[in-house]
């Protein structure tokens, strides 16, 4: 089966990206979005979903992180949303929960092509790095709604700011992973619709 890849790009006055993705990677990545913490977070994203990820962004970093993050979120889900194609033969459905030390994060996801984000977890910090930690869930309205996936996430165990964010990171890349694996058992679409 040939590797599901997507090559997309999207230019505003705010942002110009550029983003390649192969959901059947080894993890290799290749991202600069001038945002140190952020390309911290999709490198694990990359890695830990043996996704292969080619992301660059010259955002306004001037302004403030906002537009740059948004608009990578947007990319990415709409990278992932193509390269997932007619999802024939995939799970469909993936979860996870991901400790890092004392934190641990449930990360579910539906690829039903209806969008939805259900975003549980709350920083004590205004700022990671130079990362905004209001922007994570920013980060993951934008992906859900792009890829039109239902994606939940959800704080079990609360602690550090940077863990928890990592963890997320992490733990929808293992569960997209799940969404995204073949099951020889499924022919056609996993849904009594006939499509998704
Ligand atoms: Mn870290």
């Amino acid at each position: 089966m040939a590797d599901r890849c997507a090559k997309l790009s999207r230019k505003t006055k705010e942002t110009d990206i550029s983003v390649g993705l192969n959901i059947d990677g080894t993890g290799k990545s290749n991202i600069d979005t001038g945002i140190g913490f952020f390309n911290h977070m999709l490198e694990g994203f990359s890695k830990h979903g043996f996704f292969d990820l080619d992301m660059t962004c010259d955002g306004d970093l001037n302004v403030d992180c906002h537009h740059t993050i948004e608009d990578c979120g947007i990319v990415l889900g709409n990278a992932i949303a193509q390269a997932v194609g007619d999802k024939k033969g995939i799970k469909r459905f993936g979860s996870f929960i991901l400790p890092m030390d004392e934190v641990l994060v449930l990360c579910a996801i539906d690829l039903s092509g209806r969008p939805y984000l259900q975003f549980d977890g709350e920083f004590t910090c205004e700022r990671v790095g130079d990362m905004d930690t209001e922007m994570v869930r920013e980060f993951f309205y934008a992906v859900s709604y792009s890829a039109a996936m239902n994606l939940h996430i959800k704080v079990l165990t609360p602690g550090n700011n940077h863990h928890m964010i990592e963890a997320m990171f992490k733990a929808f890349a293992k569960a997209l992973d799940d969404a995204c694996t073949y099951d020889s058992r499924i022919k056609d679409v996993m849904s009594t619709k006939g499509s998704l």
